[in-house]
């Protein structure tokens, strides 16, 4: 093993509930209604394909114009901002720091394969960027998770082969995009959720 590709929300912090609470206000101003149970739909996959998902559970999918559709995905986002705001290292979840510190000093490399646009900003308010040897970025995709391309990529800038990569993600789209990357996958949550994986933790 050359590399550890880490996933960012949900495995390194866990901002899950801001995008839940972000969307929620959103989909309430659109008169559509979206729970928990919902939202387990929404990780791992882009702004957009997530307005897009709300959209299409209010049945309102058609309603809007492209144009439309990104002045909603901005407003989320914004909201999304301020709720991050305060982020700071107390919010890195539990024994990530110490695994990045020893895979730092392994010399093992570390890179992240977040869907998210605002993952850079957020490793800086965790004081853990500079333990990244590389980050993809999400904006130079062809195609979101579960597609393969975010993890192949983030080996390529390595210079790595997916062979000599793991891959760690807590949502099923990540798990899936890690396996059809040929990467070994780590996955953290529940089992039945995440059975696909090669090991959960
Ligand atoms: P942004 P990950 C994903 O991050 C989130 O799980 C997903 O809920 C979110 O929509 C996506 O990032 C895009 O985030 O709006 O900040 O660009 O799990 O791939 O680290
Ligand atoms: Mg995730």
């Amino acid at each position: 093993m050359k590399a550890v590709i880490f996933d960012l929300d949900g495995i390194i912090t866990d901002t899950a509930g801001y995008h839940f609470l972000a969307w929620k206000a959103l989909a309430e101003e659109l008169d559509i209604n979206i729970d928990n149970e919902f939202n387990e739909q929404l990780k791992g996959i882009s702004r957009i394909e997530s307005l897009e998902r709300i959209l299409r559970k209010g049945k309102v999918e058609n309603k809007f114009s492209l144009a439309e559709k990104e002045e909603l995905a901005v407003k989320k986002n914004e909201e999304y901002k301020k709720m991050i705001e305060q982020m700071s290292s107390a919010d890195i979840l539990p024994g990530i720091e110490r695994l990045l510190y020893q895979l730092n000093k392994a010399n093992i490399l570390i890179g992240l394969a977040s869907a998210s646009q605002n993952g850079p900003v957020i490793l800086k308010k965790l004081g853990l960027h500079t333990l990244f040897d590389t980050i993809v970025d999400p904006a130079t995709l062809s195609a979101g998770k579960p597609n393969p391309e975010i993890f192949e990529k983030a080996a390529e800038q390595l210079n790595c082969l997916v062979s000599e990569c793991v891959g760690i993600e807590d949502a099923a789209a990540g798990v899936e995009s890690i396996n059809r990357a040929n990467m070994v996958s780590i996955a953290v949550g529940d089992k039945k959720v995440l059975s696909a994986a090669d090991k959960t933790v």
